[in-house]
Order: C-alpha cells, then sequence, then structure tokens
C-alpha cells in the first residue's frame, strides 16, 4: 500500500503562510540555500517550515513516497543517520571532494529524460516519472561500501534493475548494460575538470543486471533523492565497490563489447571492471580488510561480496581467474 504523504508546502492551517510566499519556490529554495537572510516581515514572513526547505519539496514525484519496505534485506549494522549520509558523497560532477552537498542543489533534474539504445528491439526514450508509473515501487535497506573503505547504510527507494531491462527489451545478443551519467559542465562545475573522461560511465554483464541485488534508486529515507546521491536515478550495487553505483543516469546502452568504466579508464591498475568488495584483495595504495562505518566511528571487518554472497557468489563461480576487484 502507498501511503499518500503531505507535500512540505501542504501545511496545516495553523501553520499556513501566505501564498506569494511560495510562488517562486525554486528562487526560495536557491535564496535559502545560497544562506540569503531572509526577514520575517509583513507580507512576506517566511515560516520555518519554508526555510527548512528540502530540495524534494517540489519534486513532481513526491506524492508516490513513501514506497513500501521490501523485508528480504536485511542488516547487521543501524541505518546510518540521514544528515551524516547526505553530507558525505562522492560525486565529483559537483566538485572531487565530499561536501558536495550544496554545489549538488545545481543539478536540474526535471525534466530528466532517460534514453534506452544499442542492442534492444526498438530505441526509445522516457521521462522520469512516466518510468516511475510504470516500474514495481519499493524500499529496500542496502549497505553501501566505498573503496575508499567507509561505508554507510541507506533505505534506498526504487525498483530493480531488472524490471527495468525487461521493460527496455534488450536482444539476446545484449552481453551488457552501459550506464552513463548527465554531461553538463554549466550546471555541474565539476565537470570543468577537463582532465577527468566525462561523463561518468559504468557497467555491469547482463547476468549481473537482473541479479535481484540490483536497484535503481529514485528516493532516500522515504522521499525523493536530494541531489547529491544522484537524483533522479541512480544504480545501487550493494555487492560491489561504490563507484559502479553511477548517479544521475541519462542513458542505458546494451552493448556485446565490455565498456570501459570512468574509474577505470582513470587508472585501470587500480580499479577494474569487477570491483565486487573483498576484503582479502587490496587496492594498490591501502588495505581492504576493514572499514570505517560513518557516523559511528567503528572499524568493523569487510565481508567477501559486501555480505551479499548468498545473492551473487554464483555469478563469480567460473571467473577465479579474473581477480574479483580489478
Ligand atoms: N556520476 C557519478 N556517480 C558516482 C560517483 C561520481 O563521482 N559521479 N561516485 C561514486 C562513488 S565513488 C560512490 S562511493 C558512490 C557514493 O554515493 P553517495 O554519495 O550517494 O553515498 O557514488 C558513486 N557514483
Ligand atoms: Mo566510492
Amino acid at each position: 500500500m502507498l501511503i499518500k504523504k503531505r507535500r512540505g508546502w501542504e501545511l496545516p492551517e495553523s501553520a499556513a503562510t501566505p501564498e506569494s510566499v511560495f510562488i517562486n519556490r525554486r528562487q526560495l529554495i536557491k535564496s535559502v540555500a545560497a544562506g540569503t537572510a531572509l526577514i520575517a516581515s509583513g507580507p512576506f514572513f517566511v515560516s520555518r517550515a519554508a526555510q527548512a526547505a528540502q530540495p524534494w519539496d517540489d519534486d513532481p514525484s513526491l506524492g508516490l513516497y513513501p514506497f513500501q519496505r521490501n523485508e528480504n534485506y536485511v542488516l547487521d549494522r543501524a541505518i546510518t543517520d540521514e544528515e551524516t549520509n547526505a553530507k558525505w558523497n562522492n560525486f565529483y560532477e559537483f566538485g572531487s571532494h565530499k561536501q558536495i552537498f550544496r554545489n549538488a542543489r545545481k543539478l536540474r533534474d526535471r525534466p530528466w529524460t532517460i534514453k534506452v539504445d544499442g542492442l534492444v528491439e526498438k530505441e526509445f526514450e522516457i521521462g522520469i516519472d512516466d518510468l516511475l508509473a510504470k516500474m514495481p515501487l519499493e524500499e529496500r535497506l542496502y549497505r553501501l561500501r566505498c573503496v575508499e573503505a567507509w561505508s554507510m547504510t541507506i533505505p534506498w527507494s526504487g525498483f530493480p534493475l531488472k524490471a527495468f531491462v525487461d521493460f527496455a527489451r534488450p536482444l539476446s545478443s545484449a552481453k551488457f548494460l552501459k550506464m552513463v551519467t548527465f554531461n553538463d559542465s554549466k550546471m555541474a562545475s565539476g565537470q570543468k575538470q577537463f582532465w577527468y573522461p566525462w561523463a561518468y560511465t559504468e557497467a555491469v554483464t547482463m547476468e549481473e543486471a537482473v541479479n535481484e541485488l540490483a536497484f535503481l534508486v529514485t528516493g532516500t529515507y522515504g522521499h525523493p533523492s536530494p541531489p547529491q546521491h544522484g537524483a533522479p536515478l541512480r544504480l545501487a550495487l550493494p555487492w560491489k565497490y561504490g563507484f559502479k553505483s553511477v548517479k544521475s543516469i541519462v542513458s542505458f546502452t546494451f552493448t556485446d563489447e565490455r565498456p570501459i568504466g570512468f574509474w577505470e579508464e582513470i587508472q585501470s591498475k587500480e580499479y577494474g571492471f569487477w570491483a565486487n568488495v573483498n576484503p582479502e584483495v587490496p587496492h594498490p595504495r591501502w588495505s581492504q580488510a576493514t572499514e570505517k562505518i560513518l557516523g559511528t566511528g567503528d572499524r568493523v571487518p569487510t565481508l567477501l561480496y559486501n555480505g551479499y554472497g548468498e545473492f551473487v557468489a554464483d555469478m563469480y563461480a567460473d571467473k577465479a581467474n579474473e581477480p574479483l576487484f580489478m
């Protein structure tokens, strides 16, 4: 059952503010984000709720949330608190450091068109909201293990990548699925760093794409994703290092050639195609044996396939000669 949640601006009577405040909402959100002082006086009084505006408050899909939780995916640790998660990100399009959440508010995620091409019955484009209306929506609790040896635990909202693959109707000759992020340096200042191989690209085998764990994410913590997590559509592959989970996807290409990912292209000795979490294979510059759980100060042993072996180990049974990491 989907529970319809009240939108941020559908306030109870007692908290009502003059409508004019909400007319140019995007402008308001921008000025709040930029730290502009808002003077609480006369008809331009701004409620505290408005000042606390979240980037998803004006998202057209907000009414679909929260999605019903799929209880098949259980955790061995607590969910990371939302603020910790929201303020520690890798999203190089908005800067090559962790505090990109403010700059990421420049991401314009509507309209958002997704292209499906390559080895498919018929190439097509679809808008994110039309896609949401067709997909089986659910919430899952997943761990995310970054190759930099930190981890978080996140309630993701979205739909199985398999449902999307079925919808896309690939040909049987397709062996890989390549996913690409937007490329727009006017919006994302990090993309002015010309030495990176934009646009961010990642790929999986078709077998991995239809594995039940592979998940396309549209939301976090029961609401649409804030931009820093890769709104409006990003991947979550919990058994692989985080860099495989490409953000803000604009295209899905089915192909018979193995694509080269963003990080593999930058440094193929350090980042490979498989990138399955493996505590026994160190990164060339550091150990992967343990990880720091963000927001807790705990350091815990890292698990093979990030603890998801029961779902994915079979796929790699015949790949003993291919390093799982590289
Ligand atoms: N387009 C794009 N996708 C990306 C990245 C990026 O820089 N750009 N960083 C990756 C890395 S290294 C990680 S660990 C995760 C981080 O996801 P989070 O910031 O939502 O926790 O996103 C991945 N997807
Ligand atoms: Mo990462």
